[in-house]
């Protein structure tokens, strides 16, 4: 689980080397839905927890569920069902408890405590995986904040917990102490990830100013949904593709081709996940700007999953929290080739009806992207159109400005005028319709 964990284990083998072995963790699930949650949708969010529970590098053993009204204030479920877990715990060994829920830290230490295993909830996981996964020194930054951050939510509310129950004369002053100098170092070391976080986030506002003339796409969806996959059919070269959830935490940015000469910067960004820790998206924002910023964003949907449609709306939100769900969409239901043909046909059927631009995407059917980069290039076509312009010989200075804010793809002459055939930016066009002495006719594109 969290890098500390993994230890050495095994020995040492013939030629005197050590073998290393991570140990597998092994992980009792626990899911305590409300009573009115429908099954299918429980069943929905265990097989995410266990494919969190999975990427972290542990083994699902056994899965318990719950259903409740309301949780129980001192372990969640309720004390009968704790017993229970304990008995299952300890028949198979595990090692580790993984709600699916949010536990407070009272909960979490009561937990531990009746079950003499590690007990792990949703968040928790989830920012472990972060940890694990994180590669580049901005991500282990953003983690870390990220760490940080939950972690002095808990502090408080410890303290809160502890000065309620026994705040009596003595706990309470050494307590309180105690609790400010972890809370002032914690503060000291966000203050300071903050300032080297902004210093890295200042190198990429250069970049983005650079690409200012570029179209630029971004592609966000729910972990696992093939965004990366997309990316590199496209755009080709390293990009790190895997069956497991978060395998992107770094934003990476590369050109992509289309026909007709067009090209689009196309950003892969990091997955969404249903209850994504609020912490996270807040440390991500400065990796997630290029989501805020995009001329369009490309929602990659994965119709293999049984819960897609759950799934849209978890990314949705996160899109609202990041005030990017006023950017144009386009939407690639991915991974065509793993439904049947009949699916298939009920997923056209629905997608006609559907309000917003989509396409229908795989990677792995010859052709499967066709469609994607037939909608990038209408686009890019609309965003940029080609036009002819015509200027008096003698205008200069709007020759000059031609030639810096288009690209100019012919030129002609006659005595008093040129024409140009450019692709020009649409706000760009619009200022020159109004310049003297110059017309301007619209090429139709196919
Ligand atoms: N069958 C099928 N599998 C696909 C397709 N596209 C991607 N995959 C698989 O889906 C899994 C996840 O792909 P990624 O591209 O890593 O997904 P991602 O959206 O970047 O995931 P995160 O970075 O974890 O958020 C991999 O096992 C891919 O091989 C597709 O069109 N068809
Ligand atoms: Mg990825």
């Amino acid at each position: 689980m969290a890098a500390h964990a993994w230890k050495l284990a095994g020995g040492i083998i013939g030629n005197g080397l050590i073998e290393l072995q991570a140990p597998v963790e092994r992980a009792v699930l626990v899911a305590a839905p409300h009573a009115g949650e429908s099954e299918t949708l429980v069943d929905e969010h265990l097989e995410e927890l266990r494919l969190l529970a999975d990427t972290a590098g542990a083994q699902v053993v056994a899965t318990l569920v719950q259903r409740l009204e309301a949780p129980h204030a001192r372990l969640y479920i309720g004390s009968g069902k704790a017993d229970q877990l304990r008995a299952l715990a300890e028949h198979e060994r595990a090692t580790l408890v993984v709600f699916d829920e949010d536990l407070s830290p009272a909960q979490g230490s009561a937990l531990e405590k009746r079950l003499g295993v590690r007990v792990m909830d949703r968040t928790e996981l989830i920012l472990d995986i972060f940890a694990l996964r994180a590669r580049t020194a901005e991500s282990r930054l953003q983690v870390e904040l990220a760490q940080l951050q939950y972690l002095r939510t808990r502090l408080k509310r410890m303290w809160t917990h502890l000065s309620r129950t026994q705040g009596g004369i003595g706990t309470r002053g050494p307590g309180e102490t105690q609790l400010e100098t972890d809370r002032r170092i914690i503060d000291r070391r966000i203050t300071r990830l903050r300032r080297q976080l902004k210093q890295i986030s200042r190198g990429r506002e250069t970049r983005r100013k650079a690409r200012q003339n570029e179209v630029r796409v971004a592609l966000v969806g729910y972990t696992n949904a093939g965004k990366s996959s997309i990316l590199r059919a496209l755009a080709g070269g390293d990009v790190f593709v895997e069956n497991r959830l978060f395998a992107t935490l770094d934003s990476a940015t590369r050109a992509v081709e289309l026909a007709g000469g067009y090209r689009v910067l196309l950003t892969d960004t990091v997955g969404f996940i249903r209850k994504l820790p609020h912490h996270l998206v807040a440390s991500f924002r400065a990796t997630l700007e290029e989501i805020a910023d995009a001329d369009l964003l490309v929602h990659v949907i994965d119709v293999s999953s049984p819960s897609w449609e759950h799934q849209v709306e978890a990314v949705d939100a996160v899109l609202h929290e990041l005030g990017a769900s006023e950017r144009p969409v386009l939407l690639a239901f991915h991974k065509l080739d793993q439904l049947t043909h009949a699916e298939e046909e009920a997923l056209r059927r629905r997608s006609a009806e559907l309000h917003g631009d989509h396409v229908l995407t795989s990677v792995v059917e010859p052709g499967g992207l066709d469609a994607l980069r037939e909608a990038l290039r209408h686009r890019c076509a609309a965003n940029r159109p080609t036009v002819e312009v015509s200027v008096p010989i003698t205008d200069g200075r709007m020759l000059a400005e031609a030639y810096r804010e288009a690209e100019v793809l012919s030129r002609a002459e006659t005595d008093s005028r040129v024409v140009l055939t450019v692709r020009v930016p649409v706000e760009v066009l619009g200022r020159w319709r109004r310049i003297q002495g110059v017309t301007v006719d619209g090429i139709s594109e196919s």
